[in-house]
């Protein structure tokens, strides 16, 4: 089995310890403190269960023994494919507990992506859910197990049919379990947005991740009497650590599972729980600024929602207080590290026009033009970093690792950004070929390869266009080969090769040919690009 590391150099290392940003705790010690320390006070709620910190710790020992007691080892990669419910919260922990590793799915993804997660990080176990939102996942984890027979154990919450339940683990022993963790040890797998084909694994240690939700919580405020809302599915880094689950947890707080991000599901909880904090994608924002002005629930105990994941436009932002009364934060992250958010008591000025900046001192941020300079302050351009919970490279993944990282172990991020005289950063868009839409990333070359793989297409490019509620929307340019498919067809068979339903082409435009330059040749890129163009200048042309 590959090992799982993830090194910062020795002097970085020891600089980040001595600043007391890596304090050496653990996800298990993290929750053995807080089951004493807040043993009676909620931990988390969900449709019909109420968990205090005692009894979430109390069910994560139970399944840690479990699995090991199943035949799961310690150091064993697991698939963790949950939805928003309190069991995402005790099955993690007791991987933790177990020294297992989460590699988190989301609950969209389907056979390719996690035949994909499976095989690159070689997991011996997956964990699902029978259903949510109508979707059966114990077909989906037969088909999976058929392509990775190296899962040897798939745990059920929910109704098991072939597999193992999670109410049903066999009874393990207290004293089988292992000691804790070093905290540089890996102690998860995240995966990426994907902007170059398939999805990179993402190794993130106790010490650094741990770090990065401790300063988050304290950012946004969070105390013992907070209540967070996870309305994102928690598996994504923003709602998992920005301050998220975990740094709700950290703080004391009680976490709010929602099922779902509607207003209709959500605004209900709010009002019950007496939510204070949640985080939303641009779009997810709209909707619910839109269903607030009818609402009959009360959200007057909102006090900061949260805006990140794609660009927020200043002229939405600036609805957030007048129409719910609270405070936009807005968050700029992404799953390999970096940070940034307004702070609660910015100017208005600035929490509507700017992405926010780093969590942290020694987060090292650089704007270069693409020769590799400094721009002038104030300019736009690519942004580099590295710091305290920003990874130096991917998991087995030597190819990503050349591009994305720089010699000295800056990340490359692929936006491109501007800092303003007060040190913010305003995000002015990006240089990699990914669509963000709604905040999911999709790679144009993987849905490119999905398309090609269909008889009746000779050629196809993915590109972004805008989208009035999206943000960005996926058009699939398409050269037919021989008789047109029907764009429905190509649709339903990028769907039925087992994507994640947010990758299916929005739209599909036939098109005899690609230009080519006179050299008879340009990069995907650049025809992407120009596809776009001419497509938003024909379109603008006829509006
Ligand atoms: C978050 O993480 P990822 O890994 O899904 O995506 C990261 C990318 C960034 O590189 C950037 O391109 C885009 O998403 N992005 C934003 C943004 N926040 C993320 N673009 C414009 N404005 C923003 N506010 O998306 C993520 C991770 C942690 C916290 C928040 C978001």
């Amino acid at each position: 089995m590959k090992p799982l590391s993830q090194v910062w150099p020795a002097e970085f290392a020891e600089r980040y310890r001595a600043r007391g940003y890596w304090r050496g705790e653990t996800f298990p010690a993290m929750l053995r403190e807080r089951a004493v320390r807040f043993a009676d006070h909620l931990a988390v709620v969900g449709a019909d269960q109420r968990w205090t910190y005692a009894e979430l710790e109390r069910h994560a020992e139970r399944i840690a023994g479990g699995l090991l007691a199943l035949g799961l080892a310690p150091g064993d990669r697991v698939v963790v494919q949950l939805p928003n419910i309190p069991e995402f919260l005790s099955v993690v922990f007791a991987l933790f507990r177990a020294r297992m590793i989460p590699v988190y799915a989301l609950p969209a993804h389907r056979s390719v992506e996690i035949v994909h997660f499976a095989r690159t990080a070689e997991a011996r176990g997956y964990i699902i859910a029978e259903r949510h939102d109508g979707f059966d996942y114990r077909p989906l984890a037969q088909e999976v197990c058929r392509e990775v027979p190296e899962i040897a154990h798939v745990v059920v919450v929910g109704e098991a049919g072939p597999f193992t339940a999670l109410d049903a683990l066999p009874e393990g022993a207290a004293e089988k379990l292992p000691a804790d963790p070093d905290p540089s040890e890996v102690a998860f797998l995240q995966i990426s947005g994907g902007s170059t084909g398939l999805s990179k694994l993402i190794p993130r240690t106790h010490d650094d991740y741990i770090y990065s939700f401790r300063a988050s919580a304290e950012i946004c405020g969070l105390t013992p009497e907070s209540v967070y809302l996870a309305a994102l599915p928690v598996a994504h880094n923003f709602p998992m650590s920005s301050p998220g689950v975990f740094g709700a947890l950290h703080a004391g707080s009680k976490v709010v599972m929602s099922p779902s991000p509607s207003p209709e599901v959500a605004f209900e909880l709010i009002a019950r729980e007496k939510v204070t904090i949640t985080g939303l994608v641009p779009p997810l924002a709209l909707l619910w600024l839109q269903a607030a002005g009818r609402t009959q629930h009360d959200l007057s105990s909102l006090e900061v929602l949260q805006v990140g994941g794609a660009k927020f436009m200043p002229e939405a932002a600036r609805r957030v207080r007048p129409t719910l009364g609270c405070t936009l934060q807005q968050v700029f992250g992404m799953a390999e590290g970096l940070v940034n958010y307004t702070r609660l008591d910015d100017p208005e000025e600035i929490i509507v026009s700017t992405q926010g900046r780093p969590i942290s001192p020694d987060d090292e941020v650089l704007i270069l033009d693409d020769a590799g300079d400094p721009v002038p302050e104030g300019e736009p351009g690519n942004l580099l970093t590295r710091g305290p919970y920003t990874i130096r490279g991917y998991h087995n993944n030597d190819g990503a690792n050349a591009r994305s990282f720089t010699a000295d172990g800056f990340y490359r991020t692929g936006d491109v950004v501007l800092r303003t005289p007060e040190g913010y950063l305003a995000v002015q868009g990006r240089a990699t070929d990914h669509i963000n839409r709604a905040g999911e990333k999709i790679s144009a070359e993987e849905i490119e390869d999905h398309l090609l793989s269909h008889p009746g297409v000779f050629d196809a490019a993915v590109v972004s266009l805008p989208d009035e509620y999206l943000g960005e929307r996926s058009c699939a340019f398409v050269i037919p080969d021989g008789e047109k498919p029907k764009a429905a067809a190509l649709k339903a068979w990028v769907r039925a090769r087992g994507l994640a339903d947010f990758k299916v082409p929005d739209q599909i435009v036939f098109v005899d040919a690609f230009e080519t330059t006179a050299v008879g040749k340009v990069s995907r890129k650049e025809l992407r690009a120009s596809l776009r163009r001419r497509f938003l200048e024909s379109a603008g042309a006829e509006g």
